[in-house]
């Protein structure tokens, strides 16, 4: 038996942990954290010590499925391209670019594949039909950082180290282990600041298990906190507590607005909203300004709600009236070692197309996923005809799922880029898996973005790829090529983006390699010792990032060989520091903190706050558990049952009214549908509150996750409304959805 040792960073969720295996003939045969990883050290979740079980999960594809009617078959790689071309290019030809679709869901973030060749896909179908999990997610929190800082990819994270007051609202990290915040050790990192003296407040309409190890929880409403976060900026200007530092004075455009904007909304007017009481609004503003180094977070509680955008705005503007924005201890924007600092973007503009059926506007070049549906369903030009997914499982991710799933049975060819046959790969003609994790070289380009120090880490392939068997970047880019018509190859893919990026870098004031020859700068790329033109592209990222060896003009500095070799662990680049200037990219130059399209959408809170208080009824809400991954870690047998099943939390005084106890089935009905689920009371909820988990259903004919089948749950999806979005990002309402609840009648079991 051959065993060794390999480490590598975690792919399951946003802390970006460090494991290292034990691999004996080819298995992963045992995960732990990895000790000298400078972020993680050693810290591991449930999910990251499973990845042996779900390497070897026996479900997992091992080669291309292609559909007949029902049923798939196996298939060879090149059949399997073949008909994916067969099946894209008379539909391009004869409809148009628009009549593909393309999705790209969460696992395509959390790997060197997908924001490498995801994008040259998109590119290369030149389609307007984009969707990706996002508007499921934080398009908020990113059309939100567009309007104020010109970059909708600036997003400041929580100085989570340095910080002597945390408040939270909508995030649940000791489930999730945080998102948009990228920090191994979430939990500790918050015992950590309450070690030291600090303050944590967690604002949600359930006592979770963050809440729990806060100072204090606050109950809230769902959908309350744009109604909240307002009123506590509107207590910070009454009393006098706005203190922009000396910093930012001559940098912020907009503050008075602001200050006219909440004015009105104080928390006696508010509270029958939010639930919150005058009195707590009080103290938590005056709390927050009195802290010397605060930050507000706010997550996807926050962010897939009514209010979405508005939220996720107010969560920053209270950060820089409080001083707290890009300065230690406070909420601020990492610099990561693979993007470069010299490029100035374009000021964010939304809108740039809209959708064909209920003309939404376009974000960051998608359209909302609330809407793809629509767009397969209706009939007309620029109908969508074909759908490429990757990484995705919108058949149950998306809001009325259960509608999107008819729609994804009705397309003329559909292609999935995923290793499970599941709820939507199995309406996908052809099915083309990625290999193991064990298998799979990692780099988070994605997340690195997000980490709560800066850092970065390489992990090669701790197991080589069996003779024959694409890389998921290799199948991407040979997607791409296909997609786009031209008669190239994958590697002439890389070499068009590779010639590109130097170029511009060259021509860049500014970039570290200004004035240099492109042509030289290829070179120097093709003599370092790495293994493909993937990885040439990461080492290019590398070097002209801002800690980067700038191909020799910093000989200390990073690349990709030296990161590999030099820090197996990865390498700690130092805590956050303050970089406003480098990440500014509005047309002012100026934080706008009251961009005109928020302030119009602010309208809708006054509106709210105008109408009469409607009858009160049940709102859902979602949950989840520290053993799951959305909808796709049910199948490892480890990770599903006890805790982490399918049941519908209410609160007790709501289950009395209801009629129904512990255990009792009953029956939710949203406007989209009706599932029947297991009650579970529980003074985890606040009255009028229910939840259920997302991710579960998978009883559905056709699929092969023998663990999942059995451990079916039902989808909240068949709930949610598709028709509600929050209007400037699209991004679906999964948190306060109106339900009725009753006793389930058929009386059987679920
Ligand atoms: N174990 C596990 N970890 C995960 C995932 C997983 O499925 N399982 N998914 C990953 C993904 S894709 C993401 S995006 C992140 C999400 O990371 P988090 O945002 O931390 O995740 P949630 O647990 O959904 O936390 C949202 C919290 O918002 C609360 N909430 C609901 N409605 C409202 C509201 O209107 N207002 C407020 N203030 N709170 C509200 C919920 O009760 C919940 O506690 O987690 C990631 N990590
Ligand atoms: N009601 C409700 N709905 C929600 C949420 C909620 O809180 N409530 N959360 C939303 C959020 S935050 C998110 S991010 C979305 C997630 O929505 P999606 O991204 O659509 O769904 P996932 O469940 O993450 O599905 C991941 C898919 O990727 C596949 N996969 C796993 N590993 C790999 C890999 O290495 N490569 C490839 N190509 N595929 C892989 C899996 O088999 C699975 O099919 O769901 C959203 N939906
Ligand atoms: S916390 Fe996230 S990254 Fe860390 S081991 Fe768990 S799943 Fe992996
Ligand atoms: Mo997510």
């Amino acid at each position: 038996m051959v065993s060794r040792v390999a480490f590598r960073t975690c792919p399951l969720c946003e802390a970006v942990c460090g494991l290292r295996l034990r691999i004996d003939d080819g298995v992963v045969t045992e995960v732990r954290g990895d000790r000298d990883d400078p972020l993680s050290r050693g810290y591991i979740c449930p999910k990251g010590a499973s990845l042996g079980r779900l390497d070897a999960d026996p479900d997992r594809l091992d080669a291309p499925l292609l559909r007949t009617g029902d049923s798939h078959e196996r298939a060879g790689w090149d059949e399997a391209f073949d008909a994916v071309a067969r099946g894209l290019r008379p539909i391009i030809d004869r409809h148009g670019h628009d009549a593909v679709a393309v999705y790209l869901g969460n696992p395509s973030a959390h790997s060197i594949a997908g924001p490498l060749y995801g994008a040259a896909v998109i590119k290369a179908l030149r389609t307007r039909n984009v969707y990706t999990a996002s508007t499921a997610d934080q398009m908020p929190k990113h059309v939100s950082s567009g309007h104020l800082f010109g970059d909708p990819t600036a997003i400041p994270v929580p100085d989570l180290d340095r910080t002597d007051h945390l408040l939270m609202f909508g995030a649940n990290p000791l489930e999730s282990n945080g998102s948009l915040c990228s920090a191994p050790d979430f939990p500790g990192r918050l015992r950590a600041i309450r070690a030291r003296g600090g303050t944590v407040t967690v604002v949600d309409p359930r006592r979770t298990r963050t809440a729990d190890l806060a100072d204090e929880h606050v109950f809230i409403r769902p959908g309350g906190d744009a109604f909240l976060l307002a009123a506590l900026a509107q207590v910070l200007f009454a009393e006098d507590l706005v203190a922009p530092p000396a910093a930012l004075a001559d940098r912020v455009n907009g503050l008075d607005d602001v200050r006219a904007l909440v004015r009105d909304l104080t928390p006696e007017r508010v509270a029958g909203v939010t639930g919150v009481a005058p009195a707590v609004t009080r103290r938590m503003a005056r709390a927050l300004a009195a802290a010397p180094r605060a930050a507000v977070y706010g997550r996807l509680g926050t962010t897939t709600q009514a209010f979405g955008t508005l939220s996720s705005w107010l969560v920053d503007v209270l950060n820089i009236v409080t001083g707290n924005l890009d300065r230690p201890g406070g909420a601020m924007f990492p610099r990561a070692a693979h993007l470069p600092v010299y490029r100035r973007r374009q000021p964010f503009a939304p809108g740039r197309w809209r959708s064909r059926v209920r003309d939404l506007p376009e974000a960051m070049g998608e359209l909302p996923v609330a809407t793809l549906a629509d767009e397969i369903e209706t009939p007309g030009e620029g109908r969508v005809r074909a759908l490429v997914t990757i990484g995705g499982n919108p058949a149950l991710s998306a809001p009325n799922a259960a509608r999107l799933d008819r729609a994804l049975a009705g397309l003329d060819f559909m292609v999935s880029v995923d290793p499970y046959l599941n709820e939507t790969t199995r309406h996908a003609h052809v099915v083309l898996p990625p290999p193991r994790p064990a298998q799979t070289p990692h780099y988070d380009l994605a997340l690195l973005n997000f980490t709560v120090r800066d850092y970065a880490r390489y992990s090669p392939a701790a197991v080589p790829l069996p003779e024959g068997r694409p890389s998921e970047a290799a199948i991407l880019a040979r997607l791409a090529v296909i997609a786009s018509g031209l008669d190239a190859t994958p590697d002439d893919l890389d070499e068009m983006i590779i010639a590109s990026t130097l170029g511009k870098a060259a021509a860049a004031p500014g970039s570290p390699v200004h004035g240099r020859d492109p042509v030289e700068l290829r070179k120097l790329l093709a003599e370092e010792p790495v293994d493909s033109l993937t990885e040439q592209r990461i080492d290019m990222m590398l070097r002209l990032g801002p800690y980067g060896d700038g191909f020799g003009a910093d000989p200390a500095g990073l690349t990709l060989a030296r990161l590999r070799d030099d820090h197996p662990h990865g390498i700690d680049l130092g805590a956050l520091k303050p970089r406003l200037d480098e990440v500014l990219s509005t047309a002012s130059g100026r934080i706008e903190l009251c961009p005109p399209a928020l302030a119009a959408d602010a309208a809708r809170l006054h509106a709210v706050l105008d109408a009469s208080p409607a009858e009160p009824g049940l709102v859902l809400i979602g949950r989840r558990h520290l053993r799951s991954n959305n909808s796709w870690l049910h199948n490892v047998p480890e990770l599903v049952g006890g805790s982490n099943t399918c049941t519908l939390q209410l609160s007790p005084d709501d289950a009395e009214r209801i009629g129904v106890r512990p255990g009792d089935p009953v029956r939710v009905t949203g406007r989209a549908g009706s599932v029947e689920a297991v009650a579970e009371p529980t003074d985890r909820l606040m009255p009028g509150v229910v939840s259920l988990p997302h991710g579960w259903g998978h009883d559905r004919p056709g699929t092969r996750t023998a663990v999942a089948n059995r451990n079916a749950g039902v989808s909240v999806n068949a709930l949610t409304d598709e028709r509600e979005i929050d209007p400037l990002s699209g991004t679906a309402v999964f948190n306060g959805v109106p339900v009725t609840v009753e006793p389930a009648r058929t009386g059987r079991r679920v």
